[in-house]
């Protein structure tokens, strides 16, 4: 592509994104969010000269709606659980990753895959002697989920650049392809009645390729990409790989991806499967583990092109 090209892809790019923001109704809270994650991001404080052990993951989970009305009655949305998000979440804090958890309300939350879907209605008994107390197959669940789920980082960032290459993201979620634009949305719930809804979702601009080049460009982006059809699936995740600069792009189908997943990189495709016949193994567990693998690798060579330098 010739430089005048690339600079009006660019700013079309700029002007959807603009329009993606500005067509949002404001985030609430955004001072407090912005508050704790200063708060968080000064634990972690970068210093001059010194070796960084820490490393910090921004993990996205769960699926996106897309709402239909502003004062909204109803939603498009997709099926993702946030199991993958709130899985690797447990690995990479076994691996001494400090983490962001950006999640969806009601999606599965780090440390309560063992819990039941309600786990008020069938994780408490009541009994004569004791009133309501936690039923023994669950106990040790819940003490974890409390215990570590308190400790978890509950805020959300779009850019840990000061951490450099010690940051990583891992998109996990499931984010709608297709939005409303504010201004062209009804405002009350939709009458029924007057034949076929005729509505028009306009394109939500990919951001992976600013994540990349200005929001946190140091830091080491695994994207995800999900299809139905195998057959398009690695060629797919080629694309995206080459298109948004990612380091990684973990490839899964639909109805296989809690079985096996193919990472793909540069240089090479790792298939990695969970063992069905080692009780408890998921597949998050050998994902974590590759993924540490290189972005250790990753952070070495950053550290030893500074050294040189
Ligand atoms: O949330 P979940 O565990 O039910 O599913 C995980 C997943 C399939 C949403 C995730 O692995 C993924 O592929 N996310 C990106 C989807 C995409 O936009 O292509």
């Amino acid at each position: 592509m010739d430089v005048n090209r690339l600079q009006k892809a660019q700013e079309a790019l700029d002007a959807e994104i603009k329009s993606f923001f500005d067509s949002a109704p404001p985030l609430r809270n955004i001072e407090d969010i912005g508050k704790d994650l200063r708060k968080f991001v000064e634990f972690n404080p970068p210093q001059a000269g010194t070796q960084i052990d820490r490393k910090v993951v921004c993990v996205t989970s769960g699926g996106t709606t897309v709402p239909l009305e502003q004062r909204c009655v109803r939603y498009i949305d997709n099926f993702s659980s946030g199991h993958r998000g709130a899985a690797s979440t447990e690995y990479f804090l076994k691996a001494g990753y400090s983490v962001i958890f950006l999640y969806r309300k009601g999606t599965r939350q780090p440390y309560c895959s063992l819990l039941p879907d309600d786990p008020f209605l069938e994780c408490l008994e009541f009994t004569q002697e004791s009133g309501i107390q936690v039923r023994q197959p669950y106990s040790e669940a819940v003490k974890n989920a409390i215990s570590e789920h308190h400790a978890m980082l509950h805020l959300v960032a779009i850019s840990m650049r000061s951490i450099g290459p010690h940051a990583l993201f891992y998109l996990a979620a499931a984010v709608s392809d297709f939005y409303v634009p504010w201004e062209s949305m009804a405002e009350h719930k939709i009458q029924s009645g007057s034949g076929p809804l005729d509505m028009r979702l306009v394109q939500v601009p990919k951001m992976l390729s600013r994540l990349r080049s200005e929001w946190a460009p140091m830091a080491y982006c695994i994207s995800f990409k999900l299809e139905t059809d195998v057959k398009i699936l690695l060629e797919k995740a080629n694309a995206a790989l080459r298109k948004y600069k990612m380091h990684m792009v973990i490839a899964n189908e639909l109805l296989t991806r809690k079985e096996e997943v193919t990472l793909v990189t540069t240089n090479e495709k790792i298939h990695v499967r969970r063992d069905p016949k080692l009780v408890g193994d998921i597949v998050e567990k050998h994902i974590i583990k590759h993924v540490v693998d290189k972005h250790s690798a990753y952070v070495d060579n950053f550290d030893h092109k500074v050294s040189r330098a």
